[in-house]
């Protein structure tokens, strides 16, 4: 299919190119772009850019996110251009792309990190902001780089089975399970607003809770989402955050096995997708200036149940960003 004939949902001829019309071409026909949404280069500027990051060299036990990002691509044709949630078109106010992946050497994390950090520069840079599909977690200390290098130190909610506050991996500093301990060592997150959202799991030990406590760390458990319910869990999170700029990175494996079994280190004991969606859309007046989902593995997926609960993830979270940038332009 020659682009410039493609149908796209496009309400106003002068505003944002829409996905590719689902009425006029099946969802299941044509390349999977996330929610058919146009490619980067197919227009003049993009205000929210989705883009993968085909990684995965810094895992710890089972390899495969390398491949989440077109996962969660083809899982999202089916995302529609309403959010009843959040009532709104998150596509028709802003212009939302795809912006294909940021290709990191497989073979050398350090350069790997060095290359996503600058893709990132290069993005946020544009005026764009990311909705990054992993990938391990380790791409999140490149990425909180870049977004701290425009925003200064962050506030982050971080969605997670693990705390990923861990020091080294068989003396690797740069690996999924440390990003955290390192973002804060850098300097590039706000350590009065940090917090862990859905943790659960042995640990090494105790000490692991107490040093991360000592880099600044709140933890709402996996438990506690349960125990207390999503509004509750969202309010306090947003009383905590108030209106500094927010990093969101989100472990797909922050949700049970029984609804992301597609991932490298599933714990029993998670929250729903009903939960995580849930919180994201309490969070819906915070003020996100980039978010991630990672870890989605999906040789260990089956039915796309990972890759769906990926792709819904990210549309909330797309949402949120297209309406701040669609409210700061009408204040
Ligand atoms: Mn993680």
């Amino acid at each position: 299919m020659n682009r410039n004939e493609t149908p796209r949902v496009q309400p106003d001829p002068n505003g944002p190119v829409g996905p590719v019309d689902s009425s006029l071409v099946p969802r299941y026909a044509g390349p999977a772009t996330f929610a058919r949404l146009p490619r980067l280069d197919e227009v003049e500027s993009a205000d929210v850019a989705v883009v993968g990051v085909p990684f995965d060299t810094g895992v710890s036990y089972r390899p495969g996110a390398r491949f989440g990002g077109n996962a969660i691509r083809e899982a999202s044709r089916l995302l529609r251009p309403y959010n009843p949630a959040q009532d709104a078109s998150p596509f028709a106010l802003t212009q939302v792309v795809d912006a294909g992946d940021i290709a990191a050497n497989p073979f050398n994390i350090n350069e790997a990190v060095e290359t996503i950090e600058a893709a990132a520069d290069d993005l946020l840079g544009s005026g764009a902001r990311m909705m990054t599909l992993g990938g391990d977690h380790t791409i999140a200390l490149p990425l909180l780089r870049s977004v701290a290098k425009k925003h200064g130190p962050v506030a982050l909610l971080h969605f997670d089975a693990h705390l990923d506050t861990w020091d080294t991996y068989f003396g690797a500093e740069y690996t999924h399970g440390t990003p955290f301990r390192r973002a804060v060592e850098e300097g590039i997150l706000d350590t009065s607003a940090l917090s862990h959202v859905g943790t659960r799991g042995p640990l090494y030990g105790k000490s692991d809770l107490t040093d991360d406590e000592k880099l600044g760390f709140g933890i709402v458990t996996s438990a506690d989402v349960y125990r207390r319910g999503a509004d509750e869990v969202a309010d306090q999170l947003r009383q905590r955050i108030g209106d500094r700029p927010l990093y969101i990175s989100i472990d797909i494996d922050c949700l049970d096995p029984a609804h992301a079994p597609g991932t490298g280190t599933p714990e029993a004991g998670g929250m729903t997708s009903r939960e995580l969606l849930e919180i994201l859309r309490g969070l819906a007046s915070c003020n996100l200036v980039s978010a991630d989902v990672v870890e989605v593995a999906p040789a260990y997926d089956h039915a796309e149940i990972t890759a769906v609960a990926a792709s819904h993830t990210a549309y909330e979270l797309t949402t949120i960003m297209s309406r701040q940038i669609a409210a700061s332009r009408t204040a």
